[in-house]
């Protein structure tokens, strides 16, 4: 009878140290603050848009951006414009690394949050909800003002 006792016990402090890892692994929860997140309105017959936005991590350790999701868009995809020759061609990335004490920038002609699928155009002066999905389980939630061409997004923060 003891030796179940102590098998029970020991399942008891398994269960514990379980506890315990969860717990330290939500301390390296994500610190990221989204700055100057703007996307554009769309011409006339486009299903698709791009959003920029810059994410500073406020955080020592790296943040890992694992997927964005729209209720506006089929599908937002994380993408970077390469030159292939005298081509431009974007290229799908499946997650995005913001090193720590860092920020990363999608802009024009760099990265940038692709839109595709909108059930809608998206008309200057509405507003875009995107939910940005981290690794670690965080998920933030962004307002993206929709800019005409040529008009340039305030420097501020956009949760
Ligand atoms: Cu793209």
């Amino acid at each position: 009878m003891q030796v179940i006792g102590l098998k029970a016990l020991m399942s008891i402090v398994t269960g514990l140290v379980l506890c315990y890892l969860l717990l330290s692994s939500k301390a390296f929860a994500c610190d990221i603050k989204v700055f100057q997140a703007y996307v554009r309105a769309t011409p006339p017959g486009v299903n698709t848009a791009a959003a920029y936005l810059t994410l500073g991590n406020f955080a020592d350790q790296k943040c890992v951006l694992v997927g964005v999701i729209s209720n506006r868009a089929k599908q937002v995809m994380i993408h970077q414009n390469q030159l292939q020759g005298d081509m431009m061609h974007m290229r799908h990335l499946s997650q995005l690394e913001i090193l720590g004490r860092s920020r990363f920038t999608f802009k024009p002609g760099g990265h940038h949050l692709m839109l595709s699928g909108l059930s809608e155009a998206l008309k200057e002066g509405q507003q875009l909800t995107l939910k940005l999905q981290f690794e670690s389980g965080q998920v933030l939630v962004v307002r993206l003002p929709v800019l005409a061409v040529g008009q340039e997004p305030d420097d501020m923060l956009n949760y």
